[in-house]
């Protein structure tokens, strides 16, 4: 889940790769490191820390040269250290390696370097590689060809850029991890996502399955693994540079909170002509994804059973595998914000081999889950940087309401989410005073379960505080029980025909001194509250859209309460590329 970025052109390359690293970011951050190749040979700078913490103290952008690749770490094998921080390199210090994935076989191979002479500097499987090419290239291979030959030595994943002293080239490949091609005018880029590259080009070529990539300043050569050269057309993207920046804000996250009263008109005019016969004609329909994007299944699943009759079973992708059985006849629907989840992909390899079909929902066009799907449905949220996942979440369900409901007139919903944030300032008074508790409650029914499970995770990821959500009426089943004097409980309680079930258990946890924050459009509700949440509207339909970004508010406010970046939660990363 790392980030990788690689630059080849006439421009700065150190400051280039900077710039990059900080979009990606969001990919991991626990070191970071750059290499270029000057007129005096290789420089090579790392350390442990975020990137601007380590790319200020050693002065990145005081590194000269033309021609260089960065990389930002989600640590898997060996902990956060100047060490184990990216770039590597082979025994000579003129072969240096960036790497996002896992080798498998690493040690394996290590040792077989090892037993020819090789000496290691860090605990990565990474590092083979650089070990890898620097025997190819002894035995006589050119450097394309010791890459080539190395890389299919690997059992796992990777996306990895290469680059020698001496040679303007950068050599890029990938196999079960993202890596796209940045266009440019006298300059050509790499990097694990198209954000990083948006100074430079709009014009992209995600590398597909086992592909590779020579990048020079005048142009770029794509290959198979086999080493045949390859065709490619280039894709191009109407994101703009501020779409991925802040905009005042002081977090992306609050940003994109804010934005989804916008980026939901773009999502509700998604296309979804093709998806909507495919939903008609299915006899089964399986849906999968994970974390964030679980919960829209979750809603998926709520509304095709109720409203569409369809049986539906949604499914944690990680698990899909295991507990699932479709056939020719199930539709598979997967969705994920990044498209490059590696449990939701491993799912979707797994429902293709048994013949069912794949409908996909996905903010990046390209991506792998839109190469292994049938049909695509893109959800047009623009960018998401935070880690945390909020314009996405609205988006998707913008979008399987579309898919649900293809008469209904849904033109309210960006404005009523737009009304609901009119909340903030009473939210951002809540969410201190959760600061100390140690466990929350989040309640809902119906339609308000999959917000509630959303409204758990979003405090959870950012705040870390413990957060569970439960269907209202399973509190009584187990934990009634930790509800205790001064325990917050958040209840999701619009005026629906869940309202009076939810009313009792509201008075089940006051009962038992219970602090009751409830977001509601009920009177009733609202008299037996500690504290209630206006939401605006009176679509029950409608609902999850009034209540989610004060929830995502209620999170985001916690987290910087406690002094915490909710852009960048310990131990989480955005695009999750290990299963
Ligand atoms: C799934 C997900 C996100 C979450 C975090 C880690 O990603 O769990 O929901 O916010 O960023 O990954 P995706 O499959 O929707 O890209």
């Amino acid at each position: 889940m790392c980030g990788i970025i690689g630059y080849v052109g006439n421009g700065k390359a150190s400051e280039i790769i900077y710039n990059g690293l900080r979009t990606l970011e969001y990919r991991g951050y626990d070191s970071v490191g750059v290499v270029v190749d000057t007129p005096s040979g290789i420089d090579l700078r790392k350390g442990k820390g975020m990137v601007e913490e380590v790319g200020d103290s050693l002065d990145f952008t005081s590194m000269g040269g033309s021609i260089g690749i960065g990389h930002t770490r989600w640590a898997t094998h060996g902990v956060p250290c100047k060490e184990n921080a990216h770039p590597h390199t082979d025994c000579t210090g003129k072969i240096a390696i960036v790497h996002n994935g896992v080798i498998e076989n690493y040690q394996e191979l290590r040792d077989e370097l090892a037993g020819k002479g090789h000496k290691f500097s860090s605990e990565t499987d990474s590092e083979i590689i650089a070990h890898l090419v620097e025997e190819g290239k002894k035995s006589g291979k050119e450097t394309f060809q010791a890459f080539l030959s190395s890389l299919k030595m690997l059992k796992g994943s990777y996306a990895a850029a290469l680059l020698v002293e001496g040679e303007k080239k950068l050599y890029v490949a990938r196999k079960n991890s993202p890596l796209v091609v940045g266009l440019g005018k006298g300059e050509n880029l790499a990097a694990s996502d198209m954000t990083a590259m948006l100074r430079h080009t709009r014009d992209f070529v995600p590398l597909g399955e086992m592909e590779a990539a020579v990048l020079e300043p005048r142009g770029v050569a794509f290959y198979s693994m086999d080493g045949n050269e390859l065709r490619k057309e280039p894709m191009h993207v109407d994101w703009s540079t501020e779409m991925a920046e802040k905009g005042g804000f002081p977090h992306f996250m609050l940003k994109e909170i804010h934005d989804q009263k916008h980026f939901l008109y773009e999502s509700l005019a998604a296309d979804v002509s093709r998806a909507h016969p495919l939903i008609s004609n299915a006899k089964k329909i399986h849906i999968t994804a994970c974390g964030t994007s679980y919960h829209a299944s979750l809603m998926f699943k709520c509304l095709s059973q109720k409203f569409l009759g369809k049986d539906c079973d949604a499914t944690i992708a990680s698990e899909y595998p295991f507990i699932s059985n479709p056939d020719s006849n199930t539709l598979v629907i997967a969705i994920s914000q990044s498209g490059e989840t590696a449990d939701t992909m491993r799912a979707l390899e797994y429902a293709r081999g048994k013949g069912a079909k794949i409908l996909s929902l996905t903010n990046v066009a390209g991506s792998s889950i839109t190469r292994i799907s049938d049909e695509v449905v893109l959800l047009n949220s623009g960018p998401e940087v935070s880690v945390a996942a909020t314009k996405t979440f609205t988006s998707q369900l913008a979008v399987l309401y579309r898919l649900v409901f293809p008469g209904k007139d849904l033109s309210a919903i960006p404005a009523l989410l737009g009304k609901s944030l009119e909340s903030e300032i009473e939210i951002k008074r809540i969410s201190e005073s959760l600061r100390e508790k140690r466990d929350i409650f989040f309640l809902g029914r119906g339609l308000s379960v999959p917000i509630a499970m959303e409204g758990a995770l979003k405090l959870k990821e950012i705040s870390y505080l413990h957060a569970e959500a439960y269907p209202g009426g399973e509190l009584k089943h187990g934990p009634l029980s930790l509800i205790e004097p001064g325990v917050p409980v958040i209840a999701l309680a619009p005026n629906d025909e869940t309202v009076y079930k939810m009313l009792g258990n509201i008075k089940e946890v006051r009962a038992r001194g219970g602090f009751v924050v409830s977001f509601t459009n009920s009177r009733e509700i609202a008299k037996e509250s500690d504290i209630a949440v206006e939401i605006p509207g009176s679509d029950p339909l409608l609902a999850p859209f009034a209540m989610i970004a004060p929830l995502q508010l209620l999170a985001y406010y916690a987290s910087v309460s406690k002094g915490i970046n909710p852009d960048r939660p310990r131990n989480l990363a955005k695009s999750v590329t290990v299963e």
